[in-house]
This record gives structure tokens, C-alpha cells and sequence, in this order.
């Protein structure tokens, strides 16, 4: 019997793109699937989640490592019973790369008019709008992480000018940022605003109506525009609906939202000036998932400490 660790599967994937993912990864693991409800998974060492069954921590009380199947981790953060053991959540160049491709993808279309455009399309308007260019546009970015400093730079790139904000300073090259106690100052600089933060006690209700109007507002845009790939329990939805009619935004470019689905009641889906996308902004790639916990566990084995490690007092 091999004795590397045994692995248990809680994704929510679809399951025939997990098994083809598992073709030729994992080699020499025991791999089992969480929603095989007869399976023994007391054996099971290391686990994959998203959203976890309630009853995976009882059926499989010998796990040692968790690796998330995102790179967000509240939702696993917030399931009862879960263990103190490390938590990993998953950094990879594809998931990076997809987010910028999503970000720069709302910023220009709100920077070329790409709503109003599709209105005037609808009604046969052949009429020109205003053309700011990019470089007296500025993008703040919450949220300097992995995936807000990947796009930070890829807008800049697209002539942005760009500036960023994160709880602790953070120093990337050609962007000004901002520490927590300069999000004010931030805030006023700011005409498009990108959301990349965790969901945290602290980014709870964040982007309401009180930040909504610190936005700047004499900008080449006029009216600011929110951005948001984050997590949707960071936007405060009524104050958000809100400040899109009465102007106090300009547009908004959502991927996250309160509640997921979207509800087919939501204001959202019918407002001209609203990007909506399903929780798409960047999928995980579940080959990618596995070739990099696979290195983690074999760290692990090895006795050499854990990489990108959720630190249970931030909460991300
Ligand atoms: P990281 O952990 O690398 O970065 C998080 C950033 O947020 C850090 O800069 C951190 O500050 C900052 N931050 C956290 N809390 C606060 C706070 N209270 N005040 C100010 N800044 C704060 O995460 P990633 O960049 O990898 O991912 C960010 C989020 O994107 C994920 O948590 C997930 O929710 C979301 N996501 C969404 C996807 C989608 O498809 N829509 C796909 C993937 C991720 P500091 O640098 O000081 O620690
Ligand atoms: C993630 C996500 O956190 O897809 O990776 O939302």
C-alpha cells in the first residue's frame, strides 16, 4: 500500500471534469469522491473543497491539510466543524490571468461606452459619445493581492493611470497605493472602482452607499463607475441599485452578487448601464488545482512548510 496520503474530493465541479482532470494526477494517492456516500473516507488525509458537505469533517476525521478549490475561502471558512488544520487556498497563473482578462475587459468597455453602445445598437441610434482616453481615467484597485496587483498592471499597461488599496502597504511598481487608513484619500482619486477583495468580517458591506459617495466625480468619466469580482456579500445591493439610478454611479460591471445565483427578479439584469456575468470572472482549472496541491502535499510529506496558507485571524 503506497503511503502517501489519501486524498477526498469535495469539489462542486461537474463530476465527468474532475475525472478527467484526475487522469495521470494524484499518482500513487487513494482518491475518493465526497458525494460516493458509501465510501470509507476515515482514512483520508487531505481534502479538496468548495462549499463542503456538512458531513465531510465527521466522515473523514483524520484530515490534515484542506486545499480550496478557489481562491476565495470564506465559504469553507464559514462551515461548522471545521478542523484546525492549514488551510490552502489555490494561487495559479490561470486563474490570474482570467481574472485581469475579466477586469481590463470591464474597464475598457465602461472606458468605450460599451453599455450605452448596446442601447443605442438595440433602438438603430447612430450617435457618437464622448471618448475620454484611458490615461486621464484612474482605476482604483481594492484589494493588492495576487489577483488585484496581476491586474493593477495589465491596466496600466492599457494606459490606465492606476492606483491601488490594501489593509497593509504594499509597494508595486508604477502604482501609487494606499495602506487602510488612506482609503478616503483613495477613494476621492478613484473613477473606476475595482473590487478584489476577500469576504472578511472587514469587507462585509464595504462598497455602500457612504463609499459609493466618496467616489470622484469631476473625472474625464463624469460619474464613477464599481467594478466588483471579489465577493458579492462585499457590495451592499439596495445602496448599489440605488446609487445607479440616481446617478451617483455611473455604470457597474458585477460578478459576484449578495445572493448566487442572481435572482431573475433582480434590478440588475434589466439596467442599461450593469454588466452582469455569472460568477465567471476566472474559473478555477481543476488540472491546475490538483498539480498544485499535489506539490503541497508532497511539501507536507517532506516535513517543508505549506504555501499560500489562509491565516485564520484575517480570514483570507
Ligand atoms: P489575496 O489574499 O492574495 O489578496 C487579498 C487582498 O485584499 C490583499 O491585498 C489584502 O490586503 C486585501 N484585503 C483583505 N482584507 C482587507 C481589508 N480589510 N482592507 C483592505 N484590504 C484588504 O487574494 P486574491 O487576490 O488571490 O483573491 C482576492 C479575492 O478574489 C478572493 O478572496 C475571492 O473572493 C475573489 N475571487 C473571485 C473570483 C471570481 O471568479 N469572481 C475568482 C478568484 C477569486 P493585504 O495585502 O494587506 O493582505
Ligand atoms: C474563487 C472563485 O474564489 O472562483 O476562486 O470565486
Amino acid at each position: 500500500m503506497s503511503d502517501k496520503g489519501s486524498v477526498v474530493i469535495d469539489l462542486k465541479f461537474e463530476r465527468r471534469d474532475v475525472d478527467r482532470a484526475l487522469a495521470g494526477a494524484l499518482a500513487g494517492r487513494q482518491v475518493q469522491h465526497a458525494s460516493d456516500k458509501s465510501a470509507d473516507l476515515s482514512n483520508a488525509s487531505y481534502a479538496f473543497l468548495w462549499k463542503p458537505d456538512l458531513d465531510l469533517f465527521e466522515r473523514a476525521p483524520n484530515l490534515k491539510v484542506l486545499f480550496s478549490g478557489g481562491a476565495g475561502v470564506d465559504s469553507i471558512l464559514a462551515t461548522p466543524g471545521l478542523p484546525d488544520i492549514p488551510i490552502v487556498r489555490f494561487v495559479d497563473d490561470s486563474l490570474t490571468t482570467r481574472m485581469s482578462e475579466w477586469v481590463v475587459l470591464q474597464c475598457l468597455s465602461h472606458l468605450r461606452q460599451v453599455p450605452a453602445y448596446l442601447v443605442q445598437q438595440r433602438s438603430r441610434t447612430w450617435k457618437e459619445l464622448p471618448q475620454p482616453e484611458a490615461k486621464d481615467v484612474t482605476v482604483g484597485v481594492m484589494g493588492l493581492g495576487v489577483l488585484g496587483q496581476d491586474a493593477a498592471r495589465k491596466l496600466k499597461v492599457m494606459g490606465f493611470n492606476v492606483i491601488g488599496w490594501s489593509r497593509t502597504a504594499k509597494a508595486v511598481e508604477g502604482i501609487e497605493t494606499y495602506d487602510s487608513s488612506g482609503l478616503d484619500a483613495f477613494l476621492a482619486r478613484t473613477d473606476i472602482l475595482v473590487g478584489l477583495l476577500p469576504l472578511t468580517n472587514e469587507t462585509r458591506g464595504i462598497f455602500n452607499a457612504s463609499l459609493f459617495a466618496k467616489l470622484r466625480r469631476d473625472g474625464a468619466l463624469g460619474k464613477p463607475v464599481f467594478i466588483n469580482a471579489g465577493r458579492g456579500g462585499s457590495q451592499v445591493e439596495p445602496d448599489l441599485i440605488a446609487a445607479l439610478e440616481n446617478g451617483v454611479l455611473g455604470g457597474a460591471s458585477l460578478d459576484v452578487f449578495e445572493r448566487e445565483p442572481l435572482s431573475p427578479d433582480s434590478r440588475f439584469w434589466s439596467m442599461d448601464n450593469v454588466i452582469v456575468t455569472p460568477h465567471a470572472a476566472s474559473a478555477s482549472d481543476v488540472r491546475a488545482l490538483l498539480r498544485n496541491a499535489e506539490v503541497q502535499m508532497e511539501r507536507f510529506e517532506r516535513g517543508e512548510p505549506l504555501q499560500h496558507v489562509v491565516d485564520r485571524t484575517t480570514g483570507y
